[in-house]
C-alpha cells in the first residue's frame, strides 16, 4: 500500500533510496523498541536527565517542558544513566538557576539547566564565569526570540547569538531527532573538553514540534561515558580535603595571560566534538559532521544555514539540485568556529555563498553567521552574501529557499536580506513565487481546526502516536495556537509517510482537512492550503446539501468545487450529546479521521484507536471509555458526503465587510491578523516600536461563548454584582433618561432605576459577541437574574448592546468608590483574551473604574501581560475625553523598577510645571488663572482635586495662553496638571520570586506608587509551575510532588518597612477591596495589595463559574486572610495592622477537595498528601495567630504605655 521511497529523489543527495530502504527496513525491526514519536523538549530532556545528577531550574516558554519533565522524572524516582535519581531544584530566576548551576559545577557536579530567550541573558554573567573556569556542563536551550519591541515567544536564534561571546561551545540542532542525538555529543564532548556547551534548538518549531524518531535509551549512554572522566571532574571540585581557589581578582600584569591561557581548550574543539560525533554515530547509526554538506557534488550557489531551516532547502534540493548546481551547508557546531571543517566541507566549484541568520543584528555588517562564513572563506574568492529569515518563528518554506537560491543567480544579488516578509520601507526582502511541493512522496498531510480547548490537539497528539506505534509510518505534528487564552483558535498539522518527515513549516497543501466549529467557516480561509481533490470534513448541524448551501460562505463553496474536494459533514456535537459527551468531539472527530484518511485501514484503526480510549480514560471509570467508544461507533455511520453541484463554483460571494470607516489600524493590522492573513501585512503599514493605539480589542468580537447571561429584571436588585465581577467587562448596568427609553430596540427591556433622583431607567446588557460564556455573573447574582442561555438564542442581544454602548454615561450619580457606583463607571479595561472566569482581571478592571483616566501602568510579563497587551488586541481603553491608562510592559524581572522609574519622570516633568505655575503666580501672568494655580499647588498630588482642576485650568489657558510666553510654557505642560496613579502590576512568580529583589528595593524607597499582586500562587502564563507563594502541598509543575514548604507572606513582609500601605484583598469581599484600593491609592508613598487571584490552574471542579464561592471558601477558612496595614494609623496614633478575616472556620478539607492542584496529591501520593495537607492547616492556623498577635500587640503597647 505504501511507496518504500520517492520516485523522483536525485541520487546524489543524502536521502538515496537505499539510505531510505535501509531506515525503513531499521524501523520496522526496532519500531517497538527504539522509535517513538515525541517532541523536541521530550528529547533534550531524556538525555539531559541521562547524563546529569542535577538540574537546576526556571520556567520560560518554551523551554519549560524540559525542567517539568526533569522534576517529574525525578519525583517518580527515575534513575539517570549513573544509575542515580537526578536532584532538581528550581530557582527563583534564572540568574539564580545560573548561580546555583556554577556552584554545583565547582564543587565537581555533573549538572544542567533548560532555558530561553530572557532566561539565558540573565544567565550570561554565569556563563563568562562558567566557561573561565573551565567547567563542564550543557544548557539545553529551545531558542527564542528576545523581546525588543515586543516580547515574542517563538523560536529564533536571537538569545543564542547574543551570548556567542560567553566562552560556551554553541551547538546546533536541526531537527527532533538531532536534538536527541546531538544532546549526546554536547554532554560527551563537554566533560572531555572542560568546555561547557549550549545545546540549541528553534523554540516551538522544534520544542514543539511531535516527530517520530528512534531514542537512544540509558543503557546504550553508559557506554559512552568514560567513568574516570566522571571521577576527574569530581576531583577538579572545590574540597577541603585538596583545597584550591577559584574566582580570585587580578591586576593588569596577569589577567591577559590568564584568559589567554585556556586558548588550547578551544584549539582542538572541534575535533573532539567530531570525536564525539562519530562515537554517537557507532550507536545510533546516525552521522553528523560539524558542517554538513547536501546537494550537487558540482554546486556553485551554496546557501549555509544553522538549524532547522536547512530542511525546506534540503526539500528544494531534493526537487532540483542536481540540475540547478545547488547545495547546502549545514552548519552543526557554530562555536568553535572551524574554519578547516567549513572549507572540507564546501564543494569545490562554489562560487557563490549565502548565509542565512535567523538573528537580526541592527546597525553590524551583516549577521552574526554571515560574518564567520565572511571571514572564513575570504582568501577563496568567493562572493558572500547573507540574509534574514524565520524571526519569531516565521514560517520559512521551500519557496522562500528557492528565492534565496534565486537571489544567488543574479546578476547582483541583494545583500543584507530579509525572507518571507514584504519590507516596502527599506525594500530589504526578497520576492517569493508560489509554494511548491517537496515534503517527501507519500506523505499525507493533514489539517485540523479546532478550539484551544476542546480536545483537538491531545487527540491528534494521540493520533500520531497510535500510528508510529502500530505501522511502520513516520509522523510529525505541529501545533499552532492562537493568542487569545480563552475559545482560542488551533490548528494541528499533521503529516504521516513512508519517509521521515522534517518538513519544518506549516502546511501548504493539504490531503485532508478537517473544521471542529463551524464560527471558523466565515473568519478563515479554512480550505487556502487544500490539495486538488483532498478531504475535506465539517463538523456542523447542517446535515443536508439544502442546509449547507444556505449556510455555507460562497467563497468557501467555490473553493470546495473548484478544488473537487470530497466534502463530508458529521454532526458531532449531536453524536457527542447522544452518547453522554456534552460537546466533547475530539474522539468523534479522530474516529472521522481514521475512518476516511486512509492513513491506516479503518477496522485496525478503529480498534486502535478504542485501545487507545481505554488507556487514557479507563482511569476515570468504565463509564467514560464506554460513551466513548459509543461516540467512536456512531460517528462512522453519521458521516455525510455532501455531493455537492458543479455550480457552486459560480456560488454568489460573500459581501466584503465595509472597512471605509474603521480606524486605520484596525482595518490594515488587526483585520488581517484576525483572518490569520498577518503573514500577509507588509512593513509600511505596521506602526513602529510595536506601538498600539487603546481600545482595539472592542473590534475582536469573537462570538466565543456557548451560553451567555440573559437577564430577567424581576427580581433584580441593581445591585450590580454581575457587572464587578465579570472579568470581561461584557455584562453591564446602564441608566437612560425617558427619551433615550423611547428610541430603545424594542425588547430593550428596562425598570426603574433605584436610588437617584431623576426619573431613569436601569437596564443590565450584555454583549453576546465579547462574553466568554464562563457563568460568573449567573453564579453571583443574588437574585438569580441571570439565566446562562445559547448564543444564538441570545443574537438579538447584539443590537441592544450597541445600543447601550451609545447611551451617554452616566458616572456621577452614585459613589465613584462603592460597589454600584463603580460599575457605572467605564471599565478601561474590556474584552481581554483571558480565560473565561479569570480571576485576575476584576482587579485591575475596577482599578480602571476607580482611577482608569488618570493611570500610568507598569505590567510585569506574566498572564496580565498576555491578557492585557497580546499585539494587536488592545483591551485598554479611553473614557470619553479620550483618556485611559498608559501601559508598558519591560520584562519579567524588572517590573518594579521600570514602574519606579515612570513614576520619577512624571513626578520630575510635573515638578517643571509646577515651577512654571509658581512663577506665574508670583509675576501674576493671568489674574484670572492666579487663584486656580493657587489652589493646584495645594493640591498637586491630590488625585481627584488636580483632575478637576486640570479641566478648569485648560479650559481657561486655552483661551488665554497666547498672552504671554510663560502662559504658553504652562500651555504645553497642560497635560501634567492632572496627577497620575500609577501603577505597578504583575503576578506572585514576579513578587515573590524573580522580581522581589525590586519590588522590596520599590517599596523601600517611599515613592508614591502603587503594586498590585495578582496571586494565582503560580506561574499561570508558563502552564502553572510553582513560585513561592504556592501553598505548601499544592501540586503545580516544577512542584510535582505537591510543595514542601510554607507560602511566602509577602505582605506581612512589607508591613516590616512601616510606611508601606500593605493590604490582603479577595474579591468576595468587594466592600474591603474597594476601601483598600482607594486608600492605597490616596497614601502618598508605597502600597502593596495582594490580590487572590482563582486561575484555571487550580483545576476548581465546578470550574471557573464557581471561583467567587471558591474564593469565599478560601476567606472562611483562613485559607486566605484579608488585612490591612495602613501607615496613616499609625500616625493618628492607631495600630496599622488591621485583621480583616474572622477566626478560621469551616472545613479546609473541602477546599482541597473541590481544587485539582491539592486533590490530586491524594490520589497519586496519597501519604505525601496526608502530612503536607495536615501542615497546610498548621501553617494556616499559624499565620492567622501571627495577625491576631500583630492587631493586638498594638493596643498591648498603648495599654502598657498608659499605666
Ligand atoms: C527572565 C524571564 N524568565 C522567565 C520568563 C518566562 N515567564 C514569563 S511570565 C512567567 C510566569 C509569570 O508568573 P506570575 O508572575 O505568577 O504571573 P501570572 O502569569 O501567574 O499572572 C514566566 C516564568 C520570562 N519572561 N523572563
Ligand atoms: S458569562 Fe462570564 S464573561 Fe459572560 S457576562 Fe457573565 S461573567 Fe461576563
Ligand atoms: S447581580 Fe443580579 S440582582 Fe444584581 S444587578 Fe446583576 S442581575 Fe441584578
Ligand atoms: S491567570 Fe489563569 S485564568 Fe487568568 S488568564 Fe492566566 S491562566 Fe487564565
Amino acid at each position: 500500500m505504501y511507496s518504500l521511497v520517492s520516485k523522483n529523489l536525485p541520487k546524489s543527495i543524502e536521502r538515496s533510496k537505499k539510505e531510505l530502504l535501509r531506515q525503513f527496513i531499521r524501523k520496522l525491526a526496532n519500531k517497538t523498541k527504539l522509535s517513538h514519536p515525541m517532541d523536541g523538549n521530550t528529547a533534550a530532556a531524556h538525555i539531559a536527565y541521562g547524563l546529569s545528577d542535577q538540574a537546576f531550574i526556571y520556567p520560560i516558554t518554551p523551554s519549560s517542558p524540559m525542567g517539568e519533565l526533569a522534576d517529574m522524572w525525578s519525583a517518580q524516582g527515575k534513575k539517570n544513566a549513573f544509575g542515580r535519581v537526578v536532584d532538581v531544584t528550581e530557582m527563583q530566576a534564572e540568574g539564580g538557576a545560573a548561580g546555583a548551576l556554577h556552584g554545583s559545577l565547582s564543587a565537581g557536579g555533573l549538572s544542567t539547566t533548560f532555558t530561553a530567550s530572557q532566561g539565558l541573558l540573565l544567565m550570561l554573567p554565569n556563563m563568562f564565569k562558567i566557561s573561565g573556569e573551565l567547567l563542564p556542563t550543557v544548557f539545553h536551550v529551545a531558542a527564542r526570540a528576545v523581546a525588543g519591541q515586543a516580547l515574542s515567544i517563538f523560536g529564533d536564534h536571537s538569545d543564542v547569538m547574543a551570548c556567542r561571546t560567553s566562552g560556551f561551545a554553541f551547538l546546533s540542532s536541526g531537527s527532533v531527532q538531532e536534538i536527541m542525538d546531538l544532546a549526546i555529543v554536547a554532554h560527551i564532548a563537554s566533560m572531555e573538553s572542560s568546555i561547557p556547551f549550549c545545546h540549541f534548538f528553534e523554540g516551538f518549531r522544534l520544542s514543539h514540534e511531535i516527530n517520530t524518531i528512534e531514542t537512544v535509551p540509558y543503557d546504550q549512554l553508559h557506554q559512552l561515558i568514560d567513568k574516570d572522566l566522571i571521577e576527574k571532574i569530581r576531583k577538579r571540585g572545590l574540597n577541603p580535603e585538596f583545597p584550591h581557589m577559584r574566582g580570585t581578582s587580578q591586576g593588569p600584569d596577569v589577567y591577559f595571560q590568564l584568559v589567554e591561557s585556556a586558548n588550547k581548550y578551544y584549539d582542538n574543539l572541534a575535533e573532539k566534538v567530531q570525536d564525539a560525533m562519530n562515537r554517537v554515530a557507532k550507536i545510533t547509526g546516525r552521522q553528523y559532521n560539524l558542517f554538513d554538506y547536501v546537494g550537487a557534488k558540482d554546486a556553485e550557489r551554496v546557501i549555509v544555514v544553522m538549524g532547522s531551516g536547512a530542511s525546506p532547502i534540503e526539500e528544494v534540493i531534493a526537487k532540483f539540485g542536481e540540475k540547478e548546481k545547488i547545495g547546502l551547508i549545514k552548519c552543526r557546531l557554530y562555536r568553535p568556529f572551524s574554519k578547516k571543517h567549513l572549507l572540507e566541507a564546501l564543494p569545490k566549484n562554489v562560487k557563490r555563498i549565502c548565509v542565512l541568520d535567523r538573528t537580526k543584528e541592527p546597525g553590524a555588517l551583516g549577521e552574526p553567521l554571515y560574518l564567520d562564513v565572511s571571514a572564513a572563506v575570504k582568501e577563496l574568492g568567493i562572493e558572500v552574501y547573507g540574509g534574514r529569515y524565520g524571526l519569531g518563528s516565521k514560517d520559512f518554506t521551500p519557496a522562500m529557499a528557492l528565492s534565496v537560491y534565486e537571489n544567488l543567480n543574479q546578476l547582483k544579488p541583494m545583500n543584507n536580506f530579509s525572507v518571507g516578509i514584504e519590507d516596502d520601507v527599506t525594500f530589504k526582502s526578497l520576492k517569493v513565487g508560489e509554494e511548491i511541493d517537496t515534503v517527501p512522496e507519500g506523505t499525507q498531510q493533514c489539517m485540523f481546526w479546532g478550539m484551544g480547548s476542546d480536545g483537538t490537539v491531545g487527540a491528534n497528539k494521540n493520533a500520531i502516536k497510535i500510528i508510529a506505534d502500530n505501522t511502520p509510518l513516520y509522523g510529525q505534528g505541529y501545533f499552532y495556537y492562537s493568542a487569545h487564552k480563552s475559545g482560542g483558535l488551533s490548528v494541528s498539522h499533521l503529516r504521516f509517510g513512508p519517509n521521515k518527515i522534517d518538513s519544518p513549516y506549516l502546511i501548504q497543501n493539504a490531503d485532508y482537512i478537517a473544521c471542529h466549529n463551524t464560527a471558523y467557516i466565515h473568519k478563515y480561509d479554512i480550505l487556502d492550503k487544500a490539495k486538488k481533490g483532498s478531504i475535506f470534513v465539517l463538523n456542523s448541524p447542517w446535515n443536508s446539501l439544502e442546509e449547507l448551501d444556505k449556510q455555507l460562505p460562497g467563497s468557501m463553496k467555490r473553493k470546495i468545487a473548484e478544488k473537487n474536494l470530497k466534502f463530508y459533514n458529521i454532526d458531532a456535537n449531536s453524536i457527542a450529546n447522544q452518547v453522554g459527551l456534552s460537546g466533547r468531539i475530539n474522539m468523534i472527530m479522530q474516529a472521522v479521521f481514521f475512518h476516511l484518511s486512509g492513513v491506516l485501514p479503518s477496522e485496525k484503526a478503529i480498534k486502535l484507536l478504542k485501545e487507545a480510549i481505554v488507556k487514557e480514560y479507563g482511569k476515570k471509570g468504565q463509564d467514560i471509555v464506554n460513551m466513548n467508544h459509543k461516540g467512536v461507533d456512531h460517528s462512522i455511520s453519521n458521516i455525510h458526503e455532501i455531493k455537492y453541484p458543479k455550480e457552486w463554483t459560480k456560488a454568489v460571494l460573500e459581501e466584503k465587510e465595509d472597512m471605509k470607516d474603521l480606524p486605520d489600524f484596525i482595518r490594515d493590522v488587526m483585520k488581517p491578523m484576525a483572518r490569520l492573513d498577518g503573514d500577509k501585512i507588509s512593513i509600511s503599514k505596521l506602526p513602529e516600536g510595536g506601538f498600539v493605539p487603546l481600545g482595539t480589542s472592542q473590534y475582536d468580537k469573537r462570538g466565543i461563548a456557548e451560553k451567555v447571561p440573559k437577564w430577567d429584571p424581576t427580581n433584580c436588585t441593581q445591585c450590580n454584582f454581575c457587572s464587578f465581577v465579570c472579568p470581561h467587562a461584557v455584562i453591564r448596568p446602564f441608566l437612560l433618561n425617558a427619551e433615550e427609553k423611547s428610541k430603545s430596540p424594542n425588547n430593550f427591556q428596562t425598570v426603574k432605576a433605584n436610588g437617584v433622583k431623576e426619573d431613569l431607567q436601569f437596564r443590565i446588557q450584555v454583549s453576546p459577541l465579547d462574553c466568554t460564556g464562563c457563568g460568573l455573573c449567573a453564579n453571583t447574582c443574588p437574585e438569580h437574574c441571570l439565566t446562562m442561555t445559547p448564543l444564538l438564542e441570545m443574537q438579538n442581544q447584539i443590537p441592544n448592546w450597541n445600543f447601550a454602548m451609545k447611551l451617554p454615561v452616566r458616572d456621577d450619580l452614585f459613589k465613584r468608590e462603592s460597589i454600584k457606583g463603580s460599575q457605572f463607571q467605564k471599565p478601561l479595561l474590556e474584552f481581554s483574551g483571558a480565560c473565561g472566569g479569570c480571576g485576575e482581571t476584576p482587579y485591575v478592571k475596577l482599578i480602571t473604574q476607580l482611577f482608569g483616566e488618570q493611570m500610568v501602568v507598569a505590567n510585569a510579563t506574566g498572564c496580565s501581560s498576555i491578557w492585557g497587551g497580546s499585539y494587536p488586541n488592545c483591551p485598554y481603553t479611553t473614557n470619553k475625553e479620550g483618556h485611559g491608562p498608559a501601559w508598558g510592559n519591560s520584562l519579567f524581572e524588572d517590573n518594579a523598577e521600570y514602574g519606579l522609574g515612570m513614576a520619577k519622570a512624571i513626578q520630575n516633568q510635573r515638578n517643571g510645571l509646577a515651577e512654571l505655575v509658581e512663577k506665574a503666580i508670583k509675576s501674576n501672568a493671568d489674574p484670572e488663572l492666579n487663584s486656580l494655580f493657587k489652589e493646584w499647588i495645594e493640591n498637586f498630588n491630590e488625585l481627584r482635586k488636580s483632575k478637576e482642576l486640570s479641566g478648569k485650568i485648560k479650559e481657561k489657558l486655552s483661551k488665554n495662553f497666547y498672552k504671554n510666553e510663560l502662559l504658553g510654557e504652562i500651555y504645553k505642560k497642560r497635560d501634567l496638571f492632572s496627577k497620575r496613579s500609577q501603577w505597578i502590576i504583575g503576578g506572585d512568580g514576579w513578587a515573590y520570586d524573580i522580581g522581589y529583589g525590586g519590588l522590596d528595593h520599590v517599596i523601600a524607597s517611599g515613592e508614591d506608587v502603587n503594586v498590585l499582586v495578582l496571586d494565582t500562587e503560580v506561574y499561570s502564563n508558563t502552564g502553572g509551575q510553582s513560585s513561592k507563594s504556592t501553598p505548601r502541598s499544592g501540586v503545580a509543575k516544577f512542584a510535582a510532588k505537591g510543595k514542601n514548604t510554607r507560602k511566602k507572606d509577602l505582605g506581612l513582609m512589607a508591613t516590616t518597612y512601616g510606611n508601606v500601605y500593605v493590604a490582603s484583598v479577595s474579591l468576595s469581599n468587594m466592600k474591603h477591596l474597594l476601601k483598600c484600593l482607594v486608600e492605597a491609592e490616596n497614601w502618598k508613598g508605597p502600597s502593596l495589595i495582594i490580590a487572590y487571584a482563582p486561575c484555571i490552574e487550580h483545576g476548581i471542579r465546578a470550574g471557573m463559574i464557581t471561583q467567587l464561592k471558591e474564593q469565599e471558601l478560601a476567606v472562611k477558612t483562613g485559607y486566605w486572610s484579608l488585612f490591612h496595614f495602613d501607615p496613616k494609623l499609625e500616625q493618628s496614633g492607631k495600630n496599622p495592622f488591621v485583621l480583616d478575616s474572622r477566626k478560621p472556620s469551616g472545613n479546609l478539607l473541602e477546599l482541597l477537595k473541590h481544587e485539582t492542584r491539592f486533590a490530586s496529591l491524594m490520589s497519586t501520593f496519597p501519604e505525601e498528601a496526608k502530612i503536607k495537607h495536615k501542615q497546610l492547616q498548621d501553617d494556616i492556623l499559624k499565620r492567622y495567630e501571627t495577625y491576631v498577635r500583630l492587631s493586638q500587640k498594638f493596643e498591648a503597647k498603648k495599654n502598657k504605655k498608659k499605666k
